[in-house]
């Protein structure tokens, strides 16, 4: 319920406008329901892959996957943060990680792997990658970052839709999911010395994948060669 004085400022809006204010609401939801969309897609491809790979190869490398669309909030933000002009197709062209979605996976080598068998789908285009696995940031965040673009089919023809992939193992999830909670807890202002056991912990956890996956090919040998280098089309 509208309190009275919202009421009265509704009352306020002509007819005409609060027709344009109906339309980009409906607007709005179709833009947002894309990328809800395009995120379903993905968890798809990547549910098939490792629900074959237990049953085709006995090993299952993708421990955990989840999703999240950002809010219309937080897409606003970073429209002012980047200074986007605020239309559907610059937000479309410049905010890739509206859709989001995160695999956790058991070693560094099962991170390639999916990404490899993701990206090698024939309507999967890959616009960026961002490999911070091989090259950490420097506070000691690793993670593989793929910024994909799969077809959406609606009623009105095929959409294309760009999704974030981020990649990474169970210790680097584990690593950024504590860095973020204390970076909102010092309001992105942590203290130099909590940022420097960051970033030692950030070392052990890529001394402990290093060390899991040598014990895991010591059992079940080395994982089968790549199949190539993930190529960016743009
Ligand atoms: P949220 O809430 O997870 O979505 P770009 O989009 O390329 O202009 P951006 O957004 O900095 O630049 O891209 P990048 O570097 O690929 O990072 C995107 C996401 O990666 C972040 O999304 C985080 O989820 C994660 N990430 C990147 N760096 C760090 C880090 O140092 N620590 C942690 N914990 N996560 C990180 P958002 O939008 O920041 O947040």
């Amino acid at each position: 319920m509208l309190t009275d004085r919202a009421q009265r400022t509704l009352d306020t809006i002509d007819g005409r406008t609060l027709d344009e204010m109906r339309a980009l609401r409906d607007e709005t939801e179709r833009f947002m329901q894309r990328y809800k969309f395009g995120m379903d897609e993905v968890i798809t491809k990547l549910s098939i892959l490792r629900e074959e790979f237990s049953q085709a190869h006995a090993y299952n490398p993708i421990e955990h996957i989840s999703s999240r669309l950002k809010s219309l909030d937080s897409v606003v933000d970073k429209m002012r943060r980047k200074g986007i002009e605020p239309s559907f197709d610059a937000i479309r062209a410049t905010i890739t990680d509206i859709a989001g979605v995160r695999v956790t996976c058991s070693f560094v080598s099962d991170a390639y792997r999916i990404a490899e068998l993701l990206t090698a789908q024939e309507d999967v285009r890959v616009i960026k990658v961002k490999d911070y696995i091989a090259e950490p940031k420097a506070n000691g965040y690793q993670s593989l970052h793929l910024i994909v673009e799969v077809p959406v089919f609606l009623s009105t023809g095929a959409h294309p839709v760009a999704v974030e992939v981020q990649i990474r193992t169970i210790a680097m999830d584990f690593w950024a999911s504590l860095e973020h909670k204390i970076y909102y807890k010092f309001d992105r202002r942590v203290p130099d010395e909590l940022l420097d056991q960051l970033t030692d912990a950030a070392r052990t956890a890529a001394e402990l994948d290093a060390r899991m996956e040598r014990l895991h090919r010591e059992v079940h040998g080395p994982p089968p060669p790549p199949r190539g280098a993930i190529s960016t089309e743009v």
